[in-house]
């Protein structure tokens, strides 16, 4: 995957919306002709690929799955978030069938994963207009740090906040892979298609994206967004923990604009004790005493 151009990728506001919510959103970004195909293409199945397949193994050339990852946007979208040649993990289609009667529940994929300073992403990609009825993919924003396993996270229910996907066709959703999600019940007439793809990173996630904005002050408010089923509290963590995300991803551990992650990390080494801890050892003189 060469670099994509400059004005393709993401800029550091967006990267920090990514970090702070766990998701990021392009509207229609996939042309009207290739969601014209896309629903006969999915229904016949992506040809599966093993596990951890480099991208351009994954999806021949030329297929309906690599012009999508080609696409400029969309090219400059995976390499900001995980960099040149990711592997993929796997990929899916995802079928809402109309009245289907179910809903999933809320879920991370995966096993619990709470890599501080990496991440996996996952591509969804809805190539028909989805309506409330159609059951758009359900996600709790901010949730993806949060320390639960896999599908534990079913037990909540409805959380302040939560959002139910409503897009244009061709719209591509990248989500942080700890975010809580599931696909609702589809009240429609219509069966509604998803294309999901996971991507590993092969290179080390830092300053992927056009970091000419990386001191816009919208970065700091970024990351520091609260979302309302956060505890007062608990809520704090969040914060914590995309605060040590975003150190890892611009390679400074000094960045902390709110100081949470300075303070509870701050274990100095300079030692300044005088006293021996042999009780026999001459013992220096404390300053301001006589001899
Ligand atoms: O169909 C959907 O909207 C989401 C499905 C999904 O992401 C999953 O099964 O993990």
């Amino acid at each position: 995957m060469s670099r994509p151009h400059r004005k393709h990728l993401l800029t550091s506001v967006q990267m920090a919306r990514f970090v702070a919510h766990g998701s990021l959103r392009m509207d229609a970004v996939v042309p009207a002709e290739m969601n014209a195909q896309a629903v006969d293409v999915l229904r016949e199945g992506i040809p599966a690929a093993p596990y951890g397949a480099p991208l351009a193994e994954a999806f021949e050339e030329g297929s309906f799955a690599r012009r999508l990852v080609g696409l400029p946007e969309i090219a400059g979208a995976i390499y900001s978030l995980v960099g040149p040649d990711p592997t993929v993990d796997h990929h899916a289609v995802h079928i809402r069938r109309a009245r289907e009667g179910t809903a999933q529940n809320l879920h991370g994929d995966a096993i619990i994963d709470v890599r501080p300073d990496a991440f996996d992403v996952q591509l969804m990609y809805y190539p028909q207009e989805v309506t409330l009825d159609m059951g758009g993919t359900l996600s709790v924003p901010g949730s993806h740090l949060r320390r639960t396993n896999e599908s534990d996270t079913g037990r909540y229910q409805n959380l302040r906040g939560q959002s139910r996907l409503t897009c244009p066709a061709g719209t591509v959703v990248f989500l942080h892979h700890g975010i809580w999600h599931g696909g609702r019940r589809n009240d429609s007439d219509v069966d509604r298609y998803m294309f999901k793809i996971r991507f590993n990173p092969t290179v080390r996630q830092l300053r992927l994206w056009n970091t000419d904005d990386l001191y816009d002050p919208a970065v700091a408010a970024e990351l520091g967004r609260l979302f309302p089923w956060y505890e007062h509290a608990t809520g704090r963590l969040e914060i914590y923990n995309r605060v040590k995300l975003w150190q890892a991803l611009v390679g400074d551990d000094s960045y902390d604009p709110d100081y949470w992650v300075t303070r509870v990390t701050n274990r100095p080494t300079r030692v300044v004790a005088q006293r021996s801890l042999n009780p026999h050892a001459r013992q220096p003189t404390a300053v301001g005493e006589t001899a």
